[in-house]
């Protein structure tokens, strides 16, 4: 079976719809295809600064949230990053790989400190070079993520690829696992930018209560006309609407436009609220089972973090004799 390994940041504590529209979905589906790799990515989250208490709190939240929304710890690995200690490990070789011009051209660190009052530190610099790090120790085939990754994937690639050359093929390249409808949610109140946590106007999180988020969605930015049509650049609000009906029920956008001939965006936007609710509900309600009993959580990701090592360990032993350290006796 191929491999598939991908992350997730604990930061929020509840994830959003851009989380789970463009990359948990697929985490869960590819469980029956791949060998799948999932972790909760605690080491990215002191990027920005984080209250030790709530940071552990967040870490265990959103590993009840993936169990919810379907990882199925006898399938998959699911585990903490910073439980597989390779990870910093071969982050740092990673580090060494890379130029600083390279680093320099990420967009997402050129947003993101953009968008941070508090001094930006080095490590949402180096972020990507980690991120590399966590594909390449699993040799994963594919890496389900968000469009918003797309050029992390390629800087992955290219320090694989750059390691291969120089020590001897050691790291697969991996490939993106992007799905094209659901690649990037938009925020609801800013129809022209990703949803994202940074910016909590126009997010869904699936762990706000039901009602404030079918509010949000009533309240979405649309445009001033009336119909109820797929297109994106004249009608980007109505259009990312449209995209999450979709993905949450199933039904195609086309026969959505049909169905909803004749309606207003109210309508629309009242249904989805519902819909959303109806989704929703079921995995707050395992969310708060699996984090009632933490002695049980942690077991699970516990025995995550043994596979992911046991796999981990492996590539970094290959990668450290190559680059020419001395084996430890
Ligand atoms: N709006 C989105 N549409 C589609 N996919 C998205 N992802 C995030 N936002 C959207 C995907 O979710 C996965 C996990 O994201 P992350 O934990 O790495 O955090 P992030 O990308 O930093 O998430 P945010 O909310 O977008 O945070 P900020 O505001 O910090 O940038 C990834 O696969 C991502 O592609």
């Amino acid at each position: 079976r191929p491999r598939v390994l991908s992350g997730i940041q604990p930061t929020a504590g509840s994830f959003h719809l851009g989380n789970y529209l463009g990359a948990l979905r697929q985490w869960v589906a590819l469980q029956d295809t791949h060998d799948a790799f999932y972790c909760v990515v605690d080491l990215h989250a002191i990027t920005v600064e984080q209250d030790p208490k709530v940071l552990r709190q967040n870490t265990r939240v959103s590993a009840a949230q993936l169990l919810a929304l379907g990882i199925d710890p006898d399938r998959s690995s699911l585990f903490v990053q910073s439980h597989v200690p390779e990870h910093a490990q071969l982050g740092w070789v990673m580090q060494c790989m890379t130029g600083f011009g390279e680093a320099g051209r990420m967009t997402q660190f050129k947003d993101k400190s953009a968008r941070q009052e508090a001094s930006v530190g080095v490590g949402l610099f180096t972020y990507p070079i980690l991120q590399a790090a966590d594909i390449l120790l699993y040799q994963a085939h594919h890496v389900p993520v968000g469009e918003d990754q797309r050029q992390h994937l390629e800087l992955t690639r290219d320090l694989a690829q750059r390691f291969n050359t120089r020590y001897g093929k050691t790291f697969r390249l991996p490939e993106p696992y992007i799905v094209k409808d659901t690649a990037k949610i938009y925020d609801l109140q800013d129809p022209t930018s990703k949803m994202s946590k940074s910016v909590p106007a126009g997010v869904v999180e699936l762990l706000d209560d039901p009602k404030r988020s079918a509010k949000k969605i009533r309240s979405a930015v649309t445009d001033t006309g009336r119909e109820i049509v797929y297109d994106p650049a004249a009608k980007a609000g109505v259009s990312n609407l449209l995209v999450i009906f979709s993905a949450l029920t199933g039904r195609s956008v086309e026969s959505l436009v049909a169905d909803y001939d004749g309606k207003g965006y109210g309508d629309l936007k009242k249904d989805l609220g519902e819909v959303f609710t109806e989704f929703v509900t079921p995995v707050q309600a395992r969310v708060a089972e699996y984090l009632d009993d933490t002695a049980e959580l942690d077991k699970v990701l516990a025995r995550g973090a043994e596979r992911a090592r046991s796999v981990a360990s492996k590539t970094l032993a290959r990668a450290y004799d190559r680059i020419g350290f001395l084996t430890a006796t």
